[in-house]
């Protein structure tokens, strides 16, 4: 199969003339080819095929011990001039930088199939959605992609409509962590990325296109590519205000956008909707408001700590259709992770016998990925071509001591300087050590497509006449006493502290001015 597109045809030719593969295959997106693409990985022993019975079309994937994460110091922005990939990104001139990787890439597809991948990040027929195509060697990639995206026919015919799209090129090289590279050409809407095949490095729509490319995109077009949920708060009078939230990974914003409102609040006629877990692009709309989409189609998220208290509705969608890695299993080859109850499971996720109190059983950074519609939560709102309007952004990091639970910004520019003073304690979300504060600002410091300083001066110029710019708030879920506990249950509970924000945004509840911004009010509960 060809496309009716010549730049496409002919940069797929290119790439295999690079790369040498066995076969080219054009992804449909169809089930018979997930079927094909599933068999084939089972048979290689990519793939394992979890209890038919608990998790009917669930596989377990375990990538390479020494692939588990994205790695930050091996991800590149290649501008021609090293201030526009800023203080904030690893440079290389993009001369320099595409002979390194294709020097990698030269015959790396030998005895390989090459998967094209046409795909839309956003709802298809969306003005705010974008496409690219992806070429890859990676089975588990397009079965990923197939996911977390929309893709298939209906982006390529969309990407021959518009003549253009961003292009990324993956290949799994030989997993050798000495010759891995993710690199980003933003001013050729380009990346490439050999030597992992694992989430963020490898599918490339997620954080490569979304954010890095996108945020270079966005600066350029006027609109904003965030790392940030976007959530439904629906009141008991049927109005739903919609938020978009930063937190680094790994700091729980799957559990906020799934939330499940306290007992009290359900019965009171509140709901919670989910329109995205990680990513949010955002455009001035014409009544001035920030309209939002997610430009996912599914949920890439952490395993470990998600259970029946935690994250309920996640619990719900993963027992069907859903691919795992690097979690552990149980004797009846049910996934299993830490947190998730009280089994011990028999294999860790490297498939070794678990030992018990040998360490955690399944990796802190496994996953799952899961289309966003089996979420209960779910709302068909994500699939609106115009996005949702946002009423509050917030930012939030992951603090022991310090950061108090909520704070409002006391506009948009003070918003600003609070989401670009983020710091977050790590997770092992990335490589490297965990539990460190470092700064994180708006949570896209490893995202960022290019110089902070610029991209602060974009946040800032969204403050024009006319503009009605969300409210900004600054939250930390995990604060704790001296006694060495969290002072705050998190969680459903934290409705409350959105249901606080929502009142705010419509002028209902008054604030405290402090120093750090408008905190709610000192109330001493009645017994
Ligand atoms: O590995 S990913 O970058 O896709 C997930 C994350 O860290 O948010
Ligand atoms: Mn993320």
């Amino acid at each position: 199969m060809t496309s009716k597109l010549a730049t496409l045809n002919q940069w797929v030719q290119e790439v295999a003339a690079l790369t040498q593969p066995d076969r080219i295959h054009w992804c449909d997106g169809s089930a018979a080819e997930l079927q094909v693409l599933t068999q084939l990985m089972l048979d290689r022993g990519d793939l394992q095929a979890l209890n038919p019975e608990t998790h009917p079309d669930c596989y377990l994937h375990r990538s390479h011990p020494s692939d588990v994460a994205r790695v930050e110091h091996l991800t590149f922005v290649c501008t021609r001039h090293p201030e526009d990939a800023g203080p904030n990104n690893n440079w290389m001139h993009p001369t320099e930088a595409h002979a390194e990787i294709d020097a990698l890439f030269a015959g790396c597809m030998k005895g390989r199939t090459l998967y094209v991948i046409p795909y839309c990040m956003g709802p298809i027929d969306s003005p705010i959605a974008r496409c690219g195509v992806e070429i890859t060697d990676s089975p588990y990639v397009v079965a990923n992609m197939r996911l977390m995206t929309r893709m298939g026919d209906a982006a390529l015919a969309r990407i021959e409509r518009e003549g253009h799209f961003v292009r990324g090129l993956h290949s799994i090289g030989d997993l050798d962590p000495a010759r891995r590279f993710i690199m980003h050409f933003p001013e050729e809407l380009t990346i490439k990325s050999i030597g992992s095949g694992y989430g963020g490095n490898a599918l490339l729509g997620k954080k490569c296109h979304a954010l890095r490319i996108g945020s270079w995109q966005a600066r350029s077009e006027g609109w904003l590519a965030e790392h940030m949920l976007i959530v439904g708060i629906e009141n008991p009078q049927g109005e739903t205000h919609y938020i978009a939230a930063a937190f680094p990974s790994a700091c729980g914003k799957t559990n906020l956008a799934m939330l499940i409102p306290p007992e009290g609040y359900r019965e009171a006629g509140w709901k919670v909707w989910t329109i995205g877990d990680d990513i949010c692009w955002m455009s001035p709309g014409e009544d001035g408001r920030l309209w939002a989409i997610n430009p996912e189609a599914g949920f890439f998220g952490v395993a470990p700590g998600t259970g029946a208290k935690t994250n309920a509705n996640a619990l719900a969608m993963l027992n069907r259709e859903a691919i795992f890695t690097n979690v552990a299993v149980t004797a009846d080859n049910q996934p299993w992770w830490e947190g998730l109850d009280e089994r011990v499971p028999t294999k860790d996720w490297k498939g070794n016998d678990y030992v018990p109190g040998s360490g955690p059983a399944a990796h802190p950074n496994s996953r799952f990925t899961v289309a966003a519609k089996r979420c209960p939560s779910w709302t068909p709102k994500a699939e609106d071509a115009r996005g949702v309007p946002i009423s509050a952004i917030v930012f939030g990091g992951r603090r022991e001591s310090l950061v108090p639970l909520v704070f409002e910004a006391r506009d948009w520019t003070h918003g600003v300087l609070v989401g670009a003073s983020m710091a977050s304690e790590t997770t092992a979300a990335a490589t490297g050590a965990v539990g460190v504060v470092r700064r994180d600002s708006m949570a896209m410091k490893p995202f960022c497509g290019y110089n902070f300083g610029d991209y602060f001066a974009h946040w800032l110029s969204f403050d024009q006449a006319g503009a009605k710019l969300p409210k900004i708030f600054h939250v930390n879920w995990f604060r704790k006493g001296s006694d060495g506990k969290f002072l705050w249950p998190g969680f459903g509970d934290n409705l409350r502290v959105l249901e606080w924000m929502l009142k705010r945004c419509e002028g209902r509840v008054e604030a405290v001015d402090t120093p750090v911004g408008q905190l709610p009010q000192r109330r001493r509960l009645e017994s």
